[in-house]
């Protein structure tokens, strides 16, 4: 397949072009350098060095002989990506081309009007792009479990059936997110089931929930290959952070109650699942949901996991609930419904004490690099 992947400088998008590739795919990889700028701006950068993304295709093809080709350049300026398209005529698109961080756009206007922008129009441009150049090709876009928000009711995968006065009908299930990127995404999930209803597009859209984890066998060739590792407020998730904070000897900032519970999902689990469905496309007319999570646990649950790892390595784990920055139920019902990916076949990796063991080990030797400041910031959600 010719598979191009957007926003693949990212920290799920490199580890999936490599994986397409090798897997013998024609892949295209896309980006902009969103990340890399707003990093460098914000002083929080990856914890492990990143080449940039011509180097770490080129370092990829010696090791395997197998090409990358690399574009620089932004889904938002439609005759960029209309060219992408037009020359390369994919067949699946991957697209992660967004800004990905909740706290970012909660930061201020102009950080929420960027999220916005880039995220709906960037997506409206890809819309634009199939069906101009590969009407047949099949998207598969990255939304989030936080779309769902917390609702006293069972999460279904994507879609729910209504019962209404003796009728019924299906329905996207209802969704109510907590910070404006979340939203940004409902946004967009209502934007590809328009064009899906009116165009026949096909689209799988992954409702993922936090991704943790360093490496994936790809990764695994070299370590020119790595992928970025965040660990700050604005672009880490929490189980990254809070190993690195186990390591740092920094206290594990627990939010508010921690009885927060969201569904997580190891980076190779991630990258699969995009494989999978890539493999077996969406019908066209469809608009295909999975929940993209293998275990759900709370925030104390998994501080209570993260401290027992660092203890049996000698690290002295010290667990600090924090006035909570966000706005977010802090003790919730969470039944959310996980199958449509296994049912393709995925085989999960779950949180066990081994992966956290093999995740302290890296970050320990990258321990000088961690700076303390970026760990708590309190980008406030209220301003
Ligand atoms: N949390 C803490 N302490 C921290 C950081 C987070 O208690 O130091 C809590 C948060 O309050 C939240 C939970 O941990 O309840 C998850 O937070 P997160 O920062 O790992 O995840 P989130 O901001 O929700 O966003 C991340 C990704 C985003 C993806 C989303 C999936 O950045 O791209 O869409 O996970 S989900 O959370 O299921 O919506």
């Amino acid at each position: 397949m010719r598979v191009l992947i957007l926003g693949a400088d990212g920290y799920l998008g490199w580890p999936a072009a490599m994986h397409f590739s090798a897997k013998g795919h024609e892949v295209e990889a896309v980006d902009n350098y969103f990340k890399r700028k707003t990093c460098l701006e914000l002083n929080c950068e990856s914890l492990l060095s990143i080449p940039n993304l011509h180097a770490r295709a080129a370092l990829w093809e010696s090791l395997t002989g197998k090409r990358i080709v690399v574009k620089i350049g932004d889904i938002a300026d439609y005759s960029f990506i209309s060219e992408v398209f037009k020359e390369f005529r994919p067949e699946a698109v991957v697209h992660f081309a967004e800004q990905p961080s909740a706290p970012y756009s909660m930061m201020d206007q102009a950080k929420a009007f960027f999220t916005i922008q880039n995220n709906l129009l960037g997506t409206l441009n890809i819309v634009y792009a199939m069906r101009e150049f590969c009407p047949d090709c099949h998207l598969i876009k990255l939304g989030t479990m936080g779309e769902y928000g917390t609702p006293e009711i069972d999460i279904e995968e994507g879609w729910i059936e209504i019962n209404h006065k003796g009728r019924r009908d299906t329905f996207l299930f209802p969704r109510q997110a907590s910070s404006l990127y979340h939203t940004a995404k409902i946004q967009e999930t209502d934007l590809l089931w328009f064009y899906v209803r009116t165009w026949g597009i096909r689209v799988t859209d992954l409702m993922q929930g936090p991704v943790y984890g360093i490496t994936t066998p790809e990764i695994e060739k070299d370590q020119g290959l790595a992928t970025s590792f965040h660990y700050d407020e604005v672009f880490g998730t929490v189980v990254n952070r809070f190993v690195v904070q186990a390591v740092a000897g920094h206290p594990l900032t627990v939010y508010g109650q921690g009885n927060q519970v969201r569904g997580y999902i190891n980076l190779i689990d991630a990258i699969s699942c995009v494989y999978l469905a890539a493999e077996i496309p969406a019908d066209a007319g469809t608009l295909r949901v999975f929940n993209q999570i293998t275990e759900t646990f709370s925030v104390n649950e998994l501080a209570r996991r993260v401290r027992a790892a660092g203890v049996t390595l000698g690290y002295d784990v010290v667990v600090q609930s924090v006035e909570n920055p966000r706005v977010e139920k802090e003790s919730h019902y969470y039944n959310p419904k996980y199958t449509g990916l296994l049912e393709l076949g995925l085989k999960p990796h779950f949180l066990t004490e081994e992966l956290l063991k093999e995740m302290f080990r890296v970050v320990s030797q990258r321990k000088e690099g961690i700076i303390s400041d970026n760990i708590f910031k309190g980008i406030k959600w209220k301003g």
